[in-house]
């Protein structure tokens, strides 16, 4: 499949600020007082998002996870208003009400995040059953975890998806670790592409680590989505490099294991394609991490001086 240099750029852009973006949040969330709740943050796993996103148009749908600011940096939130809403400030995105875990970014077709495991592939297929009984001509995708794919909601995800043809994507980001478990300690099967078969839908292994190799595997389904034939299963094998969240210090994770994926980086290895197939040079490289560098400075700025909402406030635009 050839993919256009302007997509390639874009990938390796939205990875980058996605790097920066999590960098920053890593140390601010070590400040006492700065961030309120957990920091999950998905370093090493970038080019899942960033693949994915970048085949996908506006107007379709992503239903992410947790471990969201990836997808939907890559989806094209902005980046002053999702770091406002991590520091609960009333010029977040959410207006200070879902913090770091329930981000919701409709404006960008990124209408939920789940934090219950496993519940966003149901939310997911409710999306594009309303996409097909409208004959839209968008697709759903749906990031969710290794952990979450043991669930039962996932399965009648899955199940109802491949029955009624919908046009969803479900993109397993096996990242080896459910919080403390390793996938052998939760899951029968090394590899949970082979649930596809059970659900009628054709499955896919990917290098998760390699922006380019999800984005072909997501155009492809999207594809086969917008021609009526129904969803598809990619399995993006890939590696949290940091712990479950922040507070996490990784006494599970062996350290060889660590840096043996660290070297896997997706980053520098979509540079150095960019590079040697003369899309970018190593200077218009060191320029994308200055602007994510001055986009990231800006938003923290924008989200330190921003009010908290008010009291009053805090009934609007919820269910109660
Ligand atoms: C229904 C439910 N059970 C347990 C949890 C606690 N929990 C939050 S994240 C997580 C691990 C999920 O692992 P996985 O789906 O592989 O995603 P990852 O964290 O690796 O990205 C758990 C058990 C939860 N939020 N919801």
């Amino acid at each position: 499949m050839a993919i256009s240099a302007e997509k390639k750029k874009e990938m390796l852009w939205t990875m980058i600020l996605s790097r920066r973006f999590e960098d920053e949040l890593m140390e601010l969330c070590k400040i006492e007082g700065k961030i309120h709740g957990m920091m999950i943050l998905a370093t090493g796993q970038e080019a899942v998002g960033s693949g994915a996103c970048a085949a996908l148009a506006p107007e379709d749908v992503i239903i992410t996870n947790h471990r969201s600011h990836n997808h939907l940096l890559a989806k094209g939130a902005d980046a002053k208003a999702l770091m406002a809403e991590i520091f609960c400030k009333a010029t977040g995105c959410n207006k200070g009400k879902s913090g770091t875990l329930h981000l919701a970014v409709p404006e960008v077709n990124a209408p939920c995040t789940s934090t219950v495991v496993g519940a966003g592939p149901p939310i997911a297929a409710g999306q594009a059953f309303a996409q097909q009984y409208k004959r839209e001509k968008r697709v759903t995708l749906c990031f969710f975890g290794d952990g979450a794919a043991a669930e039962g909601s996932v399965h009648e995800a899955m199940n109802l998806a491949g029955l009624w043809r919908l046009p969803l994507i479900f993109i397993c980001e096996n990242n080896v670790y459910a919080g403390a478990q390793r996938l052998e300690e939760h899951t029968p099967v090394a590899d949970l592409v082979s649930r596809a078969a059970g659900y009628a839908m054709p499955g896919v292994i990917v290098d998760g680590n390699d922006a380019l190799a999800v984005y072909e595997a997501v155009a492809t389904a999207k594809k086969r989505a917008l021609a009526g034939e129904g969803p598809s299963f990619i399995e993006c094998k890939t590696y949290r490099l940091r712990g479950h969240g922040e507070a996490d210090p990784q006494l599970y994770q062996p350290k060889d294991e660590i840096s043996a994926w660290q070297e896997k980086c997706p980053i520098p290895r979509l540079r150095d394609t960019l590079v040697s197939e003369g899309v970018i040079t190593a200077a218009d490289f060191q320029a994308m991490e200055k602007q994510a560098q001055s986009m990231v400075e800006e938003a923290v700025r924008f989200a330190e001086d921003s009010p908290y909402p008010s009291p009053e406030e805090a009934l609007e635009d919820v269910l109660v």
